[in-house]
């Protein structure tokens, strides 16, 4: 047809895993039928519905135990920081929660996390993470603020693969648990491979907490959530050998 948004929206559908992003920068630049487009595309996205109906051309980026992908998440950033109303709007009627759904076995709500992930305010989303997670353990948790490794098998699956599906979707893909179990894993399990590919250490130097970790999407890939090696690996082992990352 003539109407602009129709060409935008279908180069967008067709756009490989490699371009989608930058055509999603272009479209979020193009003006009202730029965010048509991208309105159209996420529109199509219902969480309810098996992600693979999005669009073949889609990031292949999902999070273990979810249908939703970074591709989904870019249009959903995209949309999230334009000064459109119309873009404000439709968010707001459409996606109020977000993209992810905010499933948890432990009745922990994560609507705040999820808000602050949009702002893209990934300090704030850090610190309120482990917060999260104390509450799924229970009062004592959240009264110490960290975890007992032997805590961490208490995390259910469901809680586990949500938080990771935030970090994930609102990072371009960057951040999140499955991220750096990825990475340790093909670092052979070797912390110290580990610290210093996301940026946790730099040879013999641990980065100091808050000031030494960038807060942004310039990190190093793995780079957030933080987990805290004062007490040891075990609760990151146990994290990351969590079995939230092997079921679907
Ligand atoms: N901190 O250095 N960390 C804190 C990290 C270490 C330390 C919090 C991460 C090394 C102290 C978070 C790294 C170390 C506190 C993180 C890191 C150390 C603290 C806030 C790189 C000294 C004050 C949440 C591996 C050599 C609080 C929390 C306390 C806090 C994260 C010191 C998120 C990823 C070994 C003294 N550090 N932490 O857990 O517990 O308190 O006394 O990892």
């Amino acid at each position: 047809g003539g109407d602009p948004t129709d060409a935008l929206y279908l180069q967008l559908k067709a756009a490989s895993a490699k371009h989608q992003g930058q055509t999603i920068q272009a479209l979020a630049a193009a003006g009202e039928p730029g965010l048509s487009a991208l309105m159209r595309f996420l529109a199509e996205y219902d969480p309810a519905v098996d992600g693979d109906s999005i669009a073949s051309g889609d990031i292949p980026i999902k999070p273990p135990g979810s249908t939703v992908s970074s591709g989904v998440g870019m249009v959903y950033q995209a949309l999230f920081s334009s000064d459109s109303l119309a873009a404000k709007t439709f968010l707001q009627t459409h996606f109020p929660q977000g993209v992810v759904p905010l499933k948890s076995e432990a009745g922990v709500d994560y609507t705040a996390l999820q808000q602050l992930l949009a702002e893209q305010k990934f300090q704030a989303a850090d610190q309120l993470t482990l917060q999260k997670m104390c509450e799924v353990v229970g009062i004592a948790a959240v009264q110490r603020k960290w975890l007992y490794f032997t805590e961490i098998d208490q995390l259910p699956i469901t809680d586990l693969q949500t938080l990771n599906a935030l970090w994930l979707v609102h990072s371009e893909g960057k951040f999140g648990f499955s991220v750096q179990r990825d990475i340790w894993l093909s670092a052979g399990k070797n912390w110290d491979q580990l610290w210093s590919k996301i940026g946790w250490r730099k040879g013999n130097l641990w980065t100091r907490y808050p000031q030494g970790f960038t807060w942004d999407l310039s990190a190093p890939k793995g780079h957030l959530p933080l987990s805290n090696q004062l007490r040891g690996v075990r609760v990151i082992a146990s994290l990351l050998a969590h079995p939230a990352w092997s079921k679907g």
